[in-house]
């Protein structure tokens, strides 16, 4: 697999999914670096490449091999310049132990073959798999190690001391753009240069926006902001969002929305658990939801017939959660958290990737399929070692 120079390119492409993944096999972060995999003997080389000394003059030193070894558990480190002549001895040696003239090399990206194929090809028929590899990182990626779970965790601790530092500041900002720029400027003096996605910060209508990104608006007249924003630990993301009140008080409306989407936040993180569908916990968000908003009057009727009809929906539209991990909305194995077949909605414009918008009819569908006992079938269950959020919202 090859690291292509364009490590810090744009999220949601396959590009930085696939480097990604690359970093996840070889733990190197820097441009123009290849890893292999040699299944039968357990070995992981991580090929770098060498830096001339006046390329270092302008862009630095990129890591040795020495510093590569000391921070990653691969079994080798090499210059990637000697990488084709490794892989001729490796097809010589498996078609002479295999007795078999083809050899099949998987790579994770069509537009990242080995070096040379065509050289290489001489020496037996090489097979490409382009196909095979995706699948299985992505059921490697969804559960975590102990090791990217302390990352997350970490990404966590920042995230929630910059917002902490926002809220104390608030009531002397003006303009959404100081929460933005306070929030980011935290987390790169704490030694978090990247945030997981964009900042989010919407104040008054602009907090109904769910990925609105302009984030210059003032703040004078409005009462409440959303603050969506995560820092990124070793290339591992956090995803916290918070409604903050502008002036230091919520009003009495406020407050009672702010409790309804407290009390389904609460309730899902004790209840979930492996074994668990997901997608039982949003039905689980959406039924608080209901019956809190018939308390409040903003809905009238019966719980059942309301659940039953979908309308729901229309106040909390968007997904309960997604995975987090190397990307901040992250890759989801073998099958998706939240929607089974047929309930799949693409985000108009579709800019964004996929988002899973729940309009009235599937909320509808779901609660008839019976998901509230959360024993439906064919939709992911949590496993011990996945991270997803919980983020209800309103
Ligand atoms: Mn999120």
């Amino acid at each position: 697999m090859h690291n292509p120079s364009t490590f810090h390119g744009l999220r949601h492409t396959h590009l930085t999914y696939s480097t990604r993944s690359f970093y996840y096999l070889s733990g190197a972060d820097f441009a123009d670096c290849a890893v292999t995999y040699d299944i039968a003997r357990d070995n992981l080389i991580l090929w770098i490449p060498y830096t001339d000394p006046r390329q270092a003059l302008w862009f630095g030193k990129t890591p040795s091999p020495e510093e590569c070894k000391s921070r990653t558990s691969v079994s080798d480190v090499r210059y990637i310049i000697e990488l084709p002549r490794y892989l001729r001895r490796y097809l010589s040696s498996r078609s002479a132990s295999s007795g078999s003239s083809t050899t099949t090399v998987y790579i994770l990206h069509p537009s990242q073959p080995p070096p040379h194929p065509e050289f290489l090809g001489s020496r037996g028929i090489l097979q490409i798999d382009t196909v095979s590899l995706q699948p299985a990182m992505d059921a490697a990626r969804v559960i975590k190690s102990t090791w990217e779970i302390a990352a997350i965790r970490r990404a966590n601790a920042v995230s929630s001391a910059a917002h902490r530092a926002v809220l104390t500041r608030l009531k002397k900002m003006t303009n959404e753009r100081e929460i933005e720029a306070l929030f980011r400027g935290y987390c790169i003096a704490v030694g978090a240069k990247k945030t997981a996605y964009g900042t989010i910060a919407g104040a008054g209508p602009n907090a109904a926006t769910l990925h609105y990104d302009a984030n210059n608006e003032p703040l004078a007249g409005r009462q409440l902001v959303v603050l969506d924003a995560g820092a990124e630990w070793s290339c591992y993301a956090s995803d916290v969002t918070r409604t903050l009140p502008i002036g230091g008080k919520f009003t009495k409306e406020g407050k009672a929305i702010y409790s309804v989407v407290e009390k389904m936040q609460e309730s899902c993180i004790r209840a979930i658990r492996p074994g668990f569908q997901f997608v039982w916990l949003h039905v689980h968000a959406m039924t608080i939801a209901v019956s809190e908003l018939l308390k409040l009057g903003i809905l009238k009727g019966s719980a059942k017939e309301i659940l039953a009809a979908g309308t729901g929906a229309a106040f909390f539209p968007h997904g309960l959660g997604h995975h987090v991990g190397l990307e901040v909305h992250d890759v989801s194995g073998r099958e998706r958290l939240m929607v089974g077949a047929g309930v799949r909605v693409k985000a108009r414009g579709g800019g964004l990737g996929k988002r899973e918008m729940f309009s009235p009819e599937m909320m509808a569908g779901l609660y008839r399929a019976g998901m509230v006992d959360g024993r439906g079938e064919g939709r992911a269950k949590l496993e011990k070692g996945m991270v997803v959020t919980v983020e209800p919202g309103m």
